[in-house]
């Protein structure tokens, strides 16, 4: 029986502490607020500890004691625990600027018994900032005294929780990316009547946000942080390209990759194909073997690479890759004009172990790409023993600007898309055509 008694105390308490949480006391000096009184101390009847209490002066009305909440708060319930020592006849009122008051509860020739007494009280919601107990008539020869006077918003669903998340990470310029918002109360339950968000886009010109769309204007990165009053989302970030991923493979026979590195006999010999087929659930294994251990630096190192042709001239503004969590410690991109010479755009050494992410490379970070055909991925070192592996591999671009098409060197029996005068034509060994194949004089 024992053991049973105790089980039900340590229960009791545990929804006691619950409903602290969940209901908070705007009344409490650890909240913000503070008192005063005609005479005695206030600030114990504030203090969330009911061993401590507010006792005005003994054989004297009225007696008031005012609250300040520090701000304006939206309430509906008022509490009082009384000592013996309780009010008969008194009224609670709340004020914006204590000038004007409203009563909000009217006790009158009251009488109580057991203490301490919890006497409670509910009302329209109201917002205010001051609160202010009157009593006009004791229920005893001493003072007024509470243990605790608490303030509550019970009853409602209170926003507690508020999460963003955008459709995608990866966005093109002037498509739209839709947030997904749910807003959970103090209970952990949905909150169907939505409030409006508000966002905040940094750089704040990367793009706009209409009615929880994101459209970015401009390639690169936006931190989006969406708020609903003082309930912050964990911030997100969406990256936007522009153009089409033009490494894309539409199949592995004619798969864009020209070249790479040896693998993994026990994989197929195109398996860089899984990096440029434009599925981030494929992978390309990168790696000779499984066997390095973790700690073998030499057996880490190693190259692990593959050549993209893009098929014509581009000009790129985005390298977005997709690691699995076996990814590359030290890697570089490169581009080049014609497979032979080739400029390193991006350099990057940093990773130690398992880490699954994606690599956003645009802006200042991508060097000589206004007119690039062949793409390279090397990586010289894996982070763990499992080799380098990739879900994705996507470059950005758009067809290569130019107005003077004598500067275009094309590759024999080659053809390359550029844009002359805002129109798309297609080179081939030097002679212009028309998309549909007609030769422009
Ligand atoms: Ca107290
Ligand atoms: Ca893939």
């Amino acid at each position: 029986m024992k053991h049973l008694f105790i089980s039900f105390i340590l229960c009791s308490l545990t929804l006691s502490a619950f409903a602290q949480e969940t209901d908070v006391n705007f009344a409490l000096a650890s909240n913000g607020a503070t008192a005063i009184a005609t005479s005695g101390n206030p600030l114990l009847a504030i203090d969330d500890n009911t061993g401590t209490r507010w006792e005005s002066e003994h054989g004297v009305d009225p007696q008031t004691l005012t609250i300040d909440l520090g701000q304006p708060r939206t309430f509906n319930t008022i509490q009082i625990v009384w000592e013996g020592a309780y009010g008969k006849t008194f009224t609670v009122s709340v004020s914006d600027d204590k000038a004007t008051w409203k009563p909000v509860w009217t006790v009158e020739g009251q009488q109580l018994a057991g203490f301490p007494y919890t006497q409670t009280q509910t009302f329209d919601k109201t917002t205010a900032r001051y609160i202010q107990f009157h009593g006009t008539e004791r229920g005893t020869g001493w003072g007024y005294s509470f243990w605790e006077f608490r303030v509550y918003l019970t009853g409602v669903s209170r926003l507690t929780t508020l999460e963003a998340k955008p459709m995608a990470n990866l966005t093109k310029v002037g498509e739209e990316n839709t947030i997904t918002i749910i807003q959970k109360d103090q209970n952990g339950l949905l909150m169907e009547d939505a409030d409006e968000v508000t966002y905040t886009i940094l750089p704040a010109d990367a793009g706009t946000i209409t009615n929880n769309v994101y459209t970015p204007a401009k390639v690169g990165a936006a931190l989006i942080k969406a708020a609903i009053g003082e309930i912050e989302a964990t911030p997100f970030e969406v990256f936007a390209y522009d153009g089409e991923n033009v490494a894309a493979s539409t199949n592995k026979e004619n798969s864009k990759v020209i070249a790479q590195s040896d693998i993994n006999p026990e994989l197929d010999a195109n398996n860089a194909y899984y990096a440029v087929d434009g599925n981030d659930a494929t992978i390309w294994q990168g790696c000779y073997n499984g066997e390095a251990g973790a700690g073998d630096e030499a057996a880490r190192t190693y190259d692990a690479w593959f050549t993209v042709d893009l098929g014509a001239y581009y000009d790129v503004n985005m390298v977005y890759i997709l690691f699995e969590g076996a990814c590359s410690q030290i890697y570089h991109v490169d581009f080049s004009e014609d497979n032979a010479d080739w400029t390193t755009t991006y350099t990057y050494e940093g990773n130690a172990g398992i880490n699954a992410h994606t690599r956003a490379i645009y802006g200042n970070d991508l060097k000589n790409a206004s007119k690039v055909r062949y793409v390279r991925f090397w990586s010289t070192k894996a982070a763990t023993q499992w080799g380098v592996k990739m879900y994705d591999f996507k470059v950005f671009g758009l067809p290569l600007q130019v107005t003077d098409i004598s500067a275009i060197a094309t590759p024999e029996n080659y053809m390359t898309k550029v844009m002359e005068n805002g129109q798309l034509i297609i080179i081939h060994n030097g002679v212009k055509y028309d998309t549909t194949g007609k030769m422009i004089q």
